[in-house]
């Protein structure tokens, strides 16, 4: 069986990598419609060796479609998903507007594939630092329960999208020539200072709320809790952007209800879906963004038991911010409703 497929962003960062994913992944695609704003229209766009030339999303574009996913930003979303779905599809959406709507599901197939069977026809994507995160503690929730996570994370540009990779570029260039160095979209598109990201971290992503942490930081806490389906964990994220392209990296530490044998964990990790463990400090081995790059794996690495707290753990936890973190795990999620169909 074949199914028409609609990417919406389809020449975004998000959209294109969506593109390639269903192509490597020689998804049953039927139709295929590449769908974005007016001024994308009429570029054109490969797939399997042909050219598709972009549509315009409108309510129209949707009819007979069975899986459109959604990569345009939320107002598209807002607008457009209700519509997808009146004509019949399945909407996987990537941007943040309906993650915390109770009757949407939030999925990431590793950790609550369960959830999916209970749409009424939009399925959420979540934030990617949030879906590394708990790729890699989905085994030990499992095994031990988890009480408290602190996270700290190193993020890409790329999850602030083509601007924020432009602007790392243009400022290294800048940097290395001696020249003024101009920021103009990080931390925040929308918010009216800009701060030099070349050689440099900035403690912000997203905006600030008014308990003090961004809206990144809140939708690693709400998101967690939402998809592990337990209201209790207690989650301290700080989100901090970093000079690199691709792949997000996090310090994961956690506290568990049980205790547990650090080896356990180690086999647990190396066994569950999803994740690859590179944690060999004589052969100096540990998850780093550039080798996720292009992958679909979260890695993990520095398994180190906490040195006073019986029951704290510590993680390094990498992966492709723009595969697992958005692309990949929505075509993942597309897969596994075909598979169980
Ligand atoms: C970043 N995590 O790295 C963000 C990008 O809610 O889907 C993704 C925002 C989202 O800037």
């Amino acid at each position: 069986e074949r199914y028409n497929v609609a990417v919406v962003g389809a020449t975004g960062a998000v959209g294109q990598k969506m593109i390639e994913t269903l192509e490597k992944r020689d998804f049953p695609v039927g139709e295929l419609r590449l769908l974005a704003s007016p001024r994308s229209v009429g570029q054109q766009v490969m797939f399997k060796g042909q050219t598709y030339k972009v549509e315009e999303a409108r309510p129209e574009a949707f009819e007979g479609i069975d899986f459109a996913l959604f990569a345009a930003g939320g107002s598209i979303s807002e607008k457009l998903a209700p519509e997808a779905v009146e004509r019949g599809a399945v909407v996987i959406d990537n941007t943040s507007v309906f993650r915390m709507v109770p009757e949407v599901p939030l999925v990431v197939p590793e950790v609550n594939p369960h959830a999916i069977s209970q749409h009424q026809g939009i399925i959420a994507n979540p934030n990617c630092s949030t879906i590394q995160m708990v790729v890699a503690l989905k085994p030990l929730y499992d095994a031990y329960g988890i009480e408290r996570i602190i996270v700290s994370t190193y993020q890409a540009v790329s999850g602030a999208g083509q601007k924020g990779v432009d602007d790392l570029l243009d400022q290294t260039r800048a940097v290395l020539n001696g020249e003024e160095v101009v920021g103009t979209h990080l931390p925040v598109g929308s918010q009216p200072k800009k701060h030099q990201m070349a050689f440099n971290a900035i403690p912000q992503i997203d905006v600030f709320e008014e308990n003090g942490f961004s809206k990144e930081e809140m939708k690693m806490v709400n998101e967690t809790r939402k998809i592990f389906g337990d209201q209790e964990i207690q989650v301290t994220p700080t989100a901090v952007r970093i000079p690199v392209l691709f792949g997000h990296a996090e310090a994961v530490y956690i506290e568990t209800e049980k205790s547990f044998d650090l080896e356990e964990v180690r086999q647990l990790l190396e066994q569950a879906p999803g994740i690859t463990v590179l944690d060999n400090l004589k052969e100096q081995e540990y998850p780093m963004p550039a080798m996720a790059e292009g992958t679909h794996d979260v890695y993990v690495g520095r398994i180190r038991r906490d040195l006073f707290h019986p029951r704290g753990l510590n993680l390094w936890v990498v992966s492709d911010n723009v595969l697992k973190g958005a692309a990949w795990n929505a075509v993942q999620i597309a897969e596994y409703m075909v598979k169980s169909k």
